[in-house]
Order: C-alpha cells, then sequence, then structure tokens
C-alpha cells in the first residue's frame, strides 16, 4: 500500500479531525471487537454503556438511552424511523428546515416518509411561522438542527419541541456536529431545555473520536424498541441497531475522548475553536469580503469561485456552500497558525489579482 493518509494541515472544510491520542490508541485496541454481538463481545457493550452514559450527561438527559452509530446520517435516519413507526399516519411526513443535513432525504427515501422543507430566517435558522404552517395530523416529526452544516446556526429548538408536540409529533435534534461545543454556549439546545424526543450527536466531529462513531440519543427506552428487530440465533435477543457488525473501535474511541476532555477539554477546544472562528471572520471582513457572523466555530464568506478555486490549487481543502460562499469549519485540528497561512496565501492571490495586466503591443 502507498498511499498515505492526508496531513490534516491544510483542511478547512472537514468536520472530522485528528482523534486525540487517548481515543486513537483506544480505537487500535478495540478494531476486532463488534458491539452489534453483546453476547460475544460484552466488554466493548459495556463500553457503548458508558458511552451513552457520558454522551447522554452532555446532552442533559436524566436517563441514558440510545446506541452509537455510525454517524450522523444513520441516527438521523434511525429517528425519522422512530418517528414514522411511532406516527398514526397512513401518509406521514417530516418537518425540516432548508438547513437540514441531506442525511435526511435519505432518511425520506428509505423510510417513504414526505420530507417537507421549509425555508429559513435571514440569519438561516429555521423560520417558525412556516414550521408552523407546514404540520398537520399526518407530521410524525418536527427537525430542528443545532450546529447547521453550512453556518453553524442554532434553530429555536424550544418552540419546534412545541410545535412537534402540538400535533403530537416527536421532536428531534440534529447536534451531530455541534454537541460537543453548545454545552459552552447559552444555546437551549438539548433535552433538559425542550421537548426533545431524539438527537443525534456525534463524537467522530466535535468530540474529537476515531472515525466512525456518532451517536443516536432518545429520551425514554421505550422510543428505541421501535427500532428492535429480533436476533433468533444470538445471545442477546434483539437488535434495535441499523447496521449489524458495528465498530468496536468507535465505541472504545468515543469513550476515551470523552473520558479525557469532558467537560474541561471541550470546553477549552470550544474556546480555541470559537476564538479561531472570530479572528478569520475578521480578518475576511477587514479585506472586504461579506462574512456570516460565526455564532458557532464555523465561518461562510462570499469568497469569488475564481479565488476559491486558487486556493484549493494552493491545496487549502476548503468547501462551498449550497449559495457558493467559502466555509471553513474550526475543528480542533485548525490553528491560528493555519488560518494565519491561509489568509497570507489569500493575500498573495488578491495582489496578483489587482496588478494591472500590461502588454507590449
Ligand atoms: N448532521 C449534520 C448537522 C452534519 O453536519 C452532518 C455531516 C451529518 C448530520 C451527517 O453525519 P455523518 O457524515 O457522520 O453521517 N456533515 C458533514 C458535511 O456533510 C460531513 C462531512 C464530514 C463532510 C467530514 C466532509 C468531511 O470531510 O459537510
Amino acid at each position: 500500500m502507498q498511499i498515505e493518509p492526508q496531513a490534516f494541515d491544510r483542511v478547512l472544510s472537514s468536520m472530522c479531525t485528528e482523534p486525540h491520542p487517548a481515543a486513537r490508541d483506544a480505537a487500535e485496541r478495540f478494531l476486532a471487537t463488534n458491539p452489534g454481538d453483546p453476547g460475544t463481545y460484552p466488554g466493548v457493550s459495556e463500553l457503548e454503556e458508558d458511552a451513552i452514559a457520558l454522551l447522554s450527561e452532555i446532552a442533559g438527559l436524566q436517563e441514558p438511552a440510545g446506541y452509537i452509530t455510525s454517524g450522523g446520517t444513520e441516527a438521523n435516519i434511525q429517528a425519522v424511523r422512530i418517528a414514522r413507526e411511532r406516527a398514526d399516519s397512513r401518509n406521514p411526513n417530516v418537518v425540516m428546515p432548508e438547513s437540514g443535513h441531506f442525511s435526511f432525504q435519505k432518511a425520506a427515501d428509505l423510510l417513504g416518509v414526505d420530507l417537507r422543507i421549509v425555508p429559513t430566517d435571514d440569519d438561516y435558522r429555521a423560520d417558525l411561522e412556516a414550521v408552523r404552517a407546514a404540520v398537520d395530523e399526518d407530521t410524525a416529526a418536527v427537525i430542528g438542527v443545532a450546529g447547521t452544516t453550512e453556518y453553524g446556526r442554532v434553530d429555536p429548538i424550544p418552540e419546534l419541541g412545541e410545535i412537534a408536540r402540538s400535533v403530537d409529533a416527536t421532536m428531534h435534534v440534529d447536534a451531530a456536529w455541534g454537541g460537543f461545543v453548545l454545552p459552552f454556549t447559552d444555546y437551549e439546545w438539548n433535552f433538559d431545555h425542550a421537548a426533545v424526543d431524539t438527537m443525534a450527536i456525534d463524537p467522530h466531529k466535535m468530540g474529537q473520536a476515531a472515525v466512525p462513531a456518532g451517536g443516536l440519543l432518545v429520551r425514554d427506552s421505550a422510543l428505541l424498541d421501535e427500532l428492535a428487530v429480533d436476533t433468533p440465533y444470538l445471545e442477546s435477543t434483539s437488535q434495535a441497531t441499523l447496521t449489524g457488525t458495528r465498530s468496536g473501535a468507535g465505541v472504545a474511541s468515543a469513550v476515551a475522548a470523552m473520558e479525557e476532555l469532558w467537560p474541561t477539554g471541550y470546553r477549552r477546544q470550544y474556546v480555541r475553536s470559537q476564538n479561531n472562528a472570530e479572528w478569520l471572520a475578521d480578518a475576511l471582513e477587514k479585506r472586504g469580503y461579506e462574512v456570516a457572523d460565526p455564532t458557532l466555530p464555523l465561518v461562510a464568506a462570499d469568497v469569488p469561485r475564481s479565488t476559491f478555486d486558487a486556493l484549493r490549487a494552493k491545496g487549502w481543502r476548503i468547501s462551498r456552500t449550497a449559495t457558493d460562499e467559502l466555509r471553513v469549519v474550526c475543528m480542533p485540528h485548525v490553528t491560528r497558525e493555519m488560518l494565519a497561512s491561509f489568509i497570507g496565501d489569500l493575500d498573495r492571490l488578491e495582489v496578483r489579482a489587482s496588478v494591472p495586466i500590461t502588454s507590449d503591443d
């Protein structure tokens, strides 16, 4: 095998990061275990309980319940599946702001539910009036995002929870990315703040665990029963997970990262990442770009396509929002030095762009 994994020194658009050393070590030790078969691999199953207990503490859930998923996509699919199973309707729908992640499209396709996408307001957050207008007696779930993929926005979760209750739908919060930074902010986003039934919260994003380690939390373990199928030939009797064989490495690394970092290390990381995001937003604004205020450690700015392409050609791993803005996610591996070097490259490009082209004729 010749190819090495990429270095992180120019990765600015990923929601993955370098795992914490303790998480890396735990992942390696548990590589050959399968939490999908607790009868054979009891150790890693115990670890999964620890993972859910820690995740629950982070998300304000009094009685821990849930499981470690392959990522936010699986957690979102399973949450929609729970909602569909609970709904009386033969033609269920799910209401989601347009800022919701595309994994919900997959969920809707797989589960045969109608995905009703409603607009966001001027600040890229769910428009409550639009959500109210979209729900009806066939609504199985209302989705709110706590830390959107493109702008890092937090939807008004308590209000969305009330709307969900008013039509007897479940309230799902997608905190896949935001869940490990929001505890250090004033946002109301978790089980303790609002009528939240299910949540996606991923250790393999801001949690600094190894991939794959996502999380699905549920307010009441009865909600997991909606997912359970019988497992006749295993020592355990039923399985609520979407995949069968699962990553023990992901589970173990999630526990190791959370034991190491919750809460002090995560708080420190949040402060560092948020400061970096504000520094970058400021640097871009000073250069005349329009920047969406980084309310969480994620910066979006209207850098022109040609500049964007030139930065990518210099090796910067950057991406764009649906409306073509540059998007930088200030993950733990993103340092001030990296951002300063990025801005340095941007300045050199801009200088070149502003030099008048001369010709001999
Ligand atoms: N929910 C939210 C709010 C997300 O941002 C994402 C992923 C998901 C759910 C889905 O999570 P999984 O990818 O774990 O299933 N958002 C990133 C994105 O689509 C995923 C990503 C991660 C992309 C790393 C690039 C990358 O290098 O942008």
